[in-house]
């Protein structure tokens, strides 16, 4: 090949791809996370990430940042939203105070079981698009903790034995929790948590099996009851515009991938509550279900925040627990 020829065809090859820049270029998205790299959450996001980056034939290529690397839990959605963050993993409960229908799902007992929690996604599912979409975003996939239960140090019979103790709260509903039944709510994110219990700052929490194990809860605390009191979810969330700047086939891949994890995430859940707790009492804690009275106790304390929420949530609220309960 001549120069001449060799030259005409690097000059067309940059003419063609200045005119279709897409089909040519790689996206690289930063994925903020707040749970450690071994959290089944996580995990599912490595496997999703490998995926887009397989089905994408390498064009989109996603960095999973785990246990809050990059950003904090409750900076995610807003790095998400300001686009600092393409995509982003987030817990809705989080965010309750700006949209109460965020917290639908930390909610004591309104949805406690895998099957309810589904019913309850899908009646979730079309307001939480709504509100992401106006503020920018897109939801591509959410899947729920392991129900949660109580962690303490002593054995309880009811709520009155919680009075007084340095409870550890992840949101604002389980903050209330801890006030209505008197204990002392401080606020600690999951991947400060065994900092915290180390310290002496906390002492409680209700959670599930799958953050016990992974901030060693049996280090430090004793019991488990396993109330199931509610199953709060994950959302992996998008940025419309970095969304909208891919190419349809990667959008495709993007979309497919987020599908299946959400199927794998609920499937993943459901066998990390089991072996969890069969995790938490290999290593000396006592797992068991609560007494009647603490049932009955939190049972109450459900009915409370349900109304409170129902309050504060106004029509938009009401509607949706009439769609979850047809
Ligand atoms: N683990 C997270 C949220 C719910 C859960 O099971 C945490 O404790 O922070």
């Amino acid at each position: 090949m001549s120069l001449t020829r060799r030259t005409l065809n690097a000059a067309a090859l940059i003419a063609l791809s200045a005119l279709a820049p897409a089909a040519f270029a790689q996206a690289k998205w930063d994925l903020p996370a707040a749970y450690p790299a071994t959290n089944f959450h996580s995990e599912n996001l490595a496997q999703f990430a490998a995926d887009v980056d397989k089905a994408s034939g390498g064009k989109l290529k996603i960095t999973v940042h785990p246990n809050a690397s990059l950003f904090k839990a409750p900076e995610i959605k807003r790095a998400v939203q300001g686009g600092q963050a393409q995509i982003g993993e987030i817990l809705l409960v989080n965010f309750s105070n700006e949209w109460p229908i965020f917290g639908a799902d930390g909610l004591p007992f309104l949805a406690d079981s895998y099957d309810s929690a589904m019913k309850l996604y899908q009646a979730q599912k079309p307001l939480l698009q709504k509100k992401l979409g106006e503020q920018g975003m897109a939801l591509l996939y959410s899947v729920p903790w392991p129900p949660q239960g109580i962690y303490t140090k002593k054995p309880i019979a009811s709520a009155a034995d919680l009075k007084g103790i340095k409870w550890r709260a992840y949101s604002p509903a389980t903050g209330r929790i801890a006030e209505l039944v008197g204990a002392q709510p401080v606020t600690v994110q999951a991947a400060e948590f065994a900092q915290a219990l180390a310290t002496g700052v906390v002492e409680s929490t209700m959670t599930s099996g799958a953050t016990g194990v992974d901030s060693k809860l049996y280090e430090h605390l004793k019991y488990y009851y396993d109330t199931q009191a509610w199953l709060p979810k994950n959302a992996v969330i998008v940025n419309k515009a970095a969304f909208d700047a891919l190419d349809k086939s990667t959008q495709d891949a993007v979309l497919k991938a987020g599908a299946d994890a959400e199927a794998r995430g609920w499937a993943a859940s459901r066998k990390v509550n089991t072996d969890t707790l069969d995790k938490l009492k290999a290593n000396g804690m006592q797992v068991q279900p609560p007494s009647a009275q603490l049932k009955a106790d939190m049972k109450k304390v459900g009915d409370t925040m349900l109304k409170e929420w129902l309050d504060k949530s106004g029509a938009e609220g009401q509607a949706l627990v009439d769609a979850f309960r047809k």
